[in-house]
């Protein structure tokens, strides 16, 4: 069963005045980008949203002890440690929320939920499908106890995509014929980017693929509500080896380069095709080298009644053709999602009064409490990631074939 204290106050918690839930310690490990951006949900979900359970930011942990002391004055967290097996160790943390890059999203989860702590990993969910397969099952065992285990493909938790998954499930779309995703972005067209640790297999798995990749083919598997069953793939990588950083970056910044240069063993831009499980075509495109695209993640779905265009740049719109409205009048109108009746907009700001990036991670932290509180099976779940790593898996696997059509199940 799930360790709950009641011991932090409603200020520590963030809990709206006078309001007294039960309160969950969260220890974070890894605190650059990613955990800059799940502070900021952690801190600021029982600000805004009614939660039958508030969090509490226990403790966050880093390999540099002046580091991540600093990172948690920054981030408002209680206490630093410098191993995770210690913030995993201790009473005040319930939920363990993994930031780091891939290659060790597996061993930390697996720990933490075997240490009767609910789970939050960044994604993608690890860094090959044996490790995915280990952690699913470890959370499935987890779950018999009351645990719970959700993977942060936080795009799923844009009010816009959320309402159109809404669409699709009431069957505004009908059948879906075509699903066209592309995430682009722009850093590291410039060859003299250092070579950090998303540029490193040993680290991050692959390159785009996986860090970009990733959310999209978990997106489209979500709109869509069916799986990808096969593709075609192609990857590149356009810089094949780059400077040494002198000292690690922090997130995407570039830093300074140090001595001498390495290899880069990942794809700097995946292309793929595939089929989804009712016979829908999909197309994938995933880059780091698309100058000008900054974070440029766009969706469009085609179906017999009618498609849906969004675009993570303009985030608070969302495109939507009725097909089965007179021709005449018909056509691609923008809804402005910004609703009290949207997802999530209930607890925001009047309508017209605009979300972001950040608010994601919010609607994160805010859905794995419900979840952890109610005991619903989490959204998305360490099963949902490892169907993503599957498809990497085959996109990786049909590269190396030449883009030979691969099933993601045998
Ligand atoms: C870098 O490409 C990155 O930080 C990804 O790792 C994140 O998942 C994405 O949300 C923003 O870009």
């Amino acid at each position: 069963s799930q360790t709950e204290t009641d011991t932090g106050t409603a200020a520590e918690a963030g809990a709206p005045a006078g309001v007294r839930s039960p309160a969950l310690g969260v220890g974070m490990v890894g605190y650059a980008f990613m955990g800059a951006a799940h502070s900021q949900g952690w801190r600021t979900a029982g600000r805004v949203f009614d939660l039958p359970v508030r969090p509490v930011l226990a403790a966050v942990c880093g390999r540099d002890a002046v580091a991540v002391r600093a990172a948690a004055d920054q981030h408002g967290w209680a206490a630093a440690e410098t191993d995770w097996r210690d913030l995993i160790a201790r009473d005040d943390v319930q939920i363990v929320d993994i930031c780091t890059p891939g290659d060790s999203h597996a061993e930390i989860a697996v720990a933490a939920l075997e240490a009767g702590k609910h789970v939050l990993c960044e994604k993608p969910l690890a860094n090959s499908v044996a490790e995915a397969e280990a952690m699913t099952a470890a959370a499935e065992r987890a779950r018999a106890r009351g645990q719970v285990a959700m993977v942060g493909f936080n795009y799923r938790r844009v009010p816009a995509m959320t309402y159109a998954r809404r669409l699709v499930a009431q069957g505004r779309l009908g059948a879906l014929r075509h699903v066209r995703v592309t995430y682009l972005q722009d850093w590291l067209v410039d060859p003299d980017f250092p070579l950090t640790w998303r540029l490193q297999r040993e680290h991050a798995g692959s390159g785009a693929l996986g860090d970009l990749g990733a959310h999209i083919v978990d997106l489209a598997q979500y709109l869509a509500g069916e799986p990808v069953v096969g593709v075609s793939a192609m990857t590149e990588t356009f810089v094949r080896s780059r400077p040494l950083p002198a000292a690690a970056p922090a997130g995407l910044a570039a830093g300074a380069a140090g001595a001498g240069r390495g290899a880069v063993t990942v794809d700097d831009a995946a292309l793929f095709t595939a089929r989804l499980a009712s016979g829908a075509l999909a197309s994938f495109e995933a880059t780091r080298t698309a100058a000008g695209r900054k974070n440029a993640l766009s969706v469009e779905l085609n179906g017999e009644r009618g498609s849906l265009a969004f675009d993570l740049e303009r985030l608070n719109e969302l495109s939507f053709h009725d097909h089965t409205e007179p021709a005449v009048s018909s056509g691609f109108r923008r809804i402005l999602v910004t609703e009290p009746q949207h997802p999530y907009l209930e607890a925001w700001w009047p309508p017209g009064h605009a979300l972001g990036y950040e608010h994601t991670f919010v609607h994160q932290a805010r859905d794995l409490l419900h979840a952890i509180a109610t005991g619903t099976d989490p959204e998305p779940s360490f099963a949902d990631g490892l169907r993503v790593q599957r498809v990497l898996a085959a996109v990786e696997e049909s590269a190396q074939k030449n883009a030979i059509y691969t099933p993601v199940l045998p």
